[in-house]
């Protein structure tokens, strides 16, 4: 069973964790077809929008803890972040396309961390996010330890890290981790819609507004004008904002082509 469901289809390049039966805990494998995904998504123009979800009853239950060989010596966990998690999120932070994720169930360790690293997160009214690390005496990683003081503060940054209780998506809505949670029945529908729009939005524009928007929190407020000046010369000399203006005057839907 292929780790890794990908499917592109009218700009949305659609990315399925599928291991149902282990709650998608990342292996190897499925961590290696994850950049492969987002390194096709920088290149193929096809793709202008990513959206990623998880395959049955849960979303991802973090690393697959059975790949560890415990009888080791030492073990270094350093490096499983080094070569395949850290490549792999600083990929999705850069890439200058959005990504939407569908958190379709239980998100803990590594995987709730990864669903915070992306731009827009939904989350079906059943799912969860648990910083699952406290459990089997780890600290948070995959960006857990940046993502959640920042979205949510420093206490419940704190009491997420240190208690390792779950976080009903209603209420990680509520602190700001997330954007919006649906019902259950509603969540492929609600993704679907958002993707599709995202996809046929102002490429360039969504990239660079993502751009921006990650740099403000280690920037100063003159920094962060500077760089919207230099983000707005760069889209004012692109198709989709002529498109985007001639429409308005014509009173009509903008038709961008991400160009
Ligand atoms: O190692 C490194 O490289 C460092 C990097 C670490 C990044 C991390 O992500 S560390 C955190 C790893 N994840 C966890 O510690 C979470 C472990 N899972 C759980 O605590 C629970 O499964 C959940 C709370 C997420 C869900 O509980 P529940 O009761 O709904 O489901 P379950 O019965 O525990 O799990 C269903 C199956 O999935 C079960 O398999 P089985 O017994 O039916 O054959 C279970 O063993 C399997 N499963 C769930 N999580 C993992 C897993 N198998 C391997 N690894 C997992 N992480």
């Amino acid at each position: 069973m292929e780790p890794l469901l990908v499917s592109l289809d009218a700009g949305v390049l659609r990315l399925t964790l599928n291991r149902p039966d282990k709650l998608n805990a990342f292996t190897v494998a499925m961590t290696q077809a994850l950049a492969a995904a987002f390194a096709r998504a920088e290149t193929d123009r096809a793709v202008r929008c990513v959206l990623v979800t998880g395959a049955g009853r849960g979303f991802c239950a973090g690393q697959d803890l059975t790949e560890r060989d415990m009888s080791a010596q030492e073990i270094d966990l350093g490096d499983g972040l080094e070569a395949r998690y850290n490549p792999l999120l600083r990929r999705m932070r850069a890439l200058e396309k959005p990504v939407v994720c569908a958190v379709n169930g239980v998100a803990a360790g590594g995987g709730a961390n990864f669903a915070l690293a992306c731009d827009l997160v939904l989350a079906a009214r059943s799912a969860s996010f648990l910083q699952a690390f406290v459990r089997i005496g780890i600290v948070p990683d995959c960006g857990g330890s940046y993502f959640l003081p920042r979205l949510a503060g420093t206490q419940r940054a704190m009491a997420l890290a240190m208690t390792g209780e779950p976080l009903p998506a209603e209420e990680a809505e509520r602190w700001g981790l997330i954007w919006k949670c649906v019902d259950d029945a509603d969540l492929k529908g609600a993704s679907e819609r958002l993707a599709a729009r995202l996809a046929s939005g102002p490429t360039r524009a969504l990239g660079l507004a993502k751009r921006a928007i990650y740099a403000s929190a280690g920037n100063s407020f003159a920094a962060q004008l500077d760089l919207e000046r230099q983000l707005q010369r760069e889209i004012g000399a692109s198709r989709d904002y002529r498109e985007g203006v001639a429409a308005f005057l014509e009173k009509r839907q903008p038709a961008f082509t991400g160009q």
